[in-house]
């Protein structure tokens, strides 16, 4: 696919998606949601990638869905279909990639662009960004994963306090309340997250990926199911090349030299 609306690249390891329509705050057309679920999915696919960013160009993270383009569309659309056709497969998509994918938020992440930021494993803010749950201002609910995401990282008071005031929540708060893992300096924002990117590129790709899946199903599962997904998934990454190297590095006293499988 010819992206005209990201722009995705790919060396050392990483994989680097960033939305790219700036005049809109990288507001998402269906253009931009399809090729944005497209390069999560090559990125899946390439085994040279073992860490994904996603950033947004110019001083927006994402601004949600554009609602000019939206409203091209005439009454009588299907929110519904949109939503399951466009921005849920994206979700999904970014929930079921088995590496690990970094926000680097470099601005406001507003509607759906707060959804496709809460949907990375973990955020890193520039101290400018901000968080914000548009949707009540249209008179919408919170879409894109938000009311299955957003309880769950900050605790559902805060969630729905952010749903229903559509405030911004600048990153320093965000951070308190557990939707942002670092707050950066926003001229640092490039490099701390390139130094983040490259150390998880050279991890144990495999069971970075077990454990993602571990942790996000066992959100679904009574304790003792999640006990026992854990020894099954522990199984397969106990069988893995990383594991080895891992024990045998611990014992010769050096740093190990992942493979990624
Ligand atoms: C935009 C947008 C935008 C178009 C800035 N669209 N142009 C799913 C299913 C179906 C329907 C509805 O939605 C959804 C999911 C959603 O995402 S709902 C939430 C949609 N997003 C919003 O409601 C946020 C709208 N944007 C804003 O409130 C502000 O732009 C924020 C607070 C994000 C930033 O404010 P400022 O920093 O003051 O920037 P600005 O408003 O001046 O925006 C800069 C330009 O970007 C401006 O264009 P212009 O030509 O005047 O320079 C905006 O019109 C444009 N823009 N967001 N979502």
């Amino acid at each position: 696919m010819t992206y005209e609306t990201i722009l995705y690249d790919v060396s050392d390891g990483v994989g680097r998606i960033t939305l790219n329509r700036p005049a809109k705050l990288n507001a998402f057309n269906d253009r931009m949601i399809a090729e944005t679920t497209d390069a999560f999915r090559s990125a899946g696919r390439e085994t040279a990638v073992r860490c994904v960013v996603i950033t947004g160009m110019g001083r927006g993270f994402s601004s949600g869905q554009d609602l000019a383009d939206f409203r091209e569309r005439g009454e009588n659309v299907s929110i519904g279909e949109h939503l399951r056709h466009g921005y849920h497969r994206l979700i999904r998509q970014m929930l079921a990639l088995e590496k690990p994918i970094i926000g680097s938020i470099n601005g406001i992440a507003a509607g759906a662009g707060c959804g496709v930021a809460l949907a990375a494993d973990i955020r890193i803010a520039a101290d400018t960004a901000s968080f914000m749950l548009a949707f009540s201002r249209l008179g919408l609910i919170p879409d894109s994963g938000l009311n299955w995401l957003l309880p769950r990282l900050i605790g559902y008071a805060r969630a729905y306090e952010m749903a229903i005031t559509a405030d911004r929540v600048p990153a320093r708060q965000a951070q308190e309340w557990g939707m942002v893992n670092r707050v950066v300096p926003a001229d640092q924002l490039f490099e701390i997250t390139a130094a983040w990117a490259r150390r998880l590129a050279d991890g144990p790709t495999l069971a970075y990926g077990l454990t993602k899946r571990a942790m996000i199903r066992s959100w679904e599962m009574t304790p003792g199911e999640a006990l026992g997904y854990e020894a099954h998934l522990q199984e397969v990454a106990g069988r893995s090349e990383d594991n080895r190297e891992g024990i045998i590095a611990f014992l010769e006293k050096r740093e190990a030299r992942f493979s990624g499988r």
